[in-house]
């Protein structure tokens, strides 16, 4: 089987399990605080997908959330998987959770998938290939004045109420914009902008496993995705993030 089958089987028995387990209070602890949390079915998901993939590709390299790096010797192929993004709504809403699973081969992306876990509905893009809602095709809003624009931001308070070098540009631009929304899932509100449902989206923080399977299928779509500071993302870093539908908005965006 190529890699992409592999991935989309093993994200819907994962989708599953989660839809069907019950959280108790007990399978849930803080990392570093009481808004940073994990739980039981974040670690067993994960292991999961982990061993599903190293078995059917044993070289393959893996950057999870909630375990170390798995290098191997030819690193060339990296899956970046995050088992529960929105492990907050996980908890208190059990929805609005994705399974995120993004495949490089070196600086080159191959595919991503996003299940949204709840919906069961899969965002999934191949390189060169579109974007994809289940058997639909997706594409991003053709909303070009940002007064037209929905901004979506997975986490209202470090995006505009904390302090920090951008504060001030996202509360002007949250005042030019139509709307701002906050979901609470990285990888879902990127799917969100690819699907056309929303046309902005900015976090102060995001990791590689929240965003490098969703960036391939934003970009499929027709979108662009950037750091706040109109950089190019990188690829195994923290990093904030904007994604636009359209590279003809980033400099409106970016200007402001
Ligand atoms: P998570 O659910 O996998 O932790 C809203 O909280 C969004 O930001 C979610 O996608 C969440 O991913 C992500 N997130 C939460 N804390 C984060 C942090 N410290 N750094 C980067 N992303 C984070
Ligand atoms: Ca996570």
């Amino acid at each position: 089987m190529e890699r992409f089958d592999v991935a989309a089987e093993i994200i819907q028995e994962a989708g599953k399990i989660l839809r069907r387990c019950h959280l108790e209070q007990a399978e849930i602890s803080q990392k570093t605080g009481h808004q940073d949390l994990v739980t039981f079915w974040d670690r067993k998901i994960e292991q999961q997908l982990r061993h599903s993939i190293l078995t059917a590709f044993p070289q393959d390299s893996i950057v999870g959330e909630e375990y170390p790096p798995q290098e191997n010797c030819d690193r060339k192929v990296t899956w970046y998987l995050d088992p529960i993004d929105g492990t907050t709504n996980f908890i208190n809403q059990h929805q609005n959770y994705a399974i995120s699973m993004g495949c490089w081969e070196g600086a080159d992306p191959l595919f991503g998938l996003v299940l949204d876990v709840e919906r069961e509905t899969l965002y999934w893009g191949k390189h060169g290939g579109g974007a994809w809602q289940d058997q639909t095709p997706i594409h991003t809003s053709v909303r070009r004045e940002l007064s037209e624009l929905l901004l979506t931001t997975p986490g209202l308070q470090y995006t505009f109420l904390e302090p920090h070098p951008y504060q001030e540009r996202m509360i002007r631009l949250s005042r030019k914009v139509r709307g701002v929304r906050c979901l609470g899932s990285v990888a879902l509100e990127l799917c969100e902008v690819a699907a056309g449902r929303a046309d902005l989206f900015v976090t102060m923080r995001s990791s590689p496993w929240d965003h490098n399977a969703a960036r391939i299928i934003l970009e499929e779509a027709g979108g662009a995705i950037f750091t706040v500071d109109g950089d190019e993302l990188p690829l195994d870093q923290k990093s904030t993030v904007v994604g636009l539908n359209s590279y003809s908005i980033k400099s409106c965006v970016f200007s402001g």
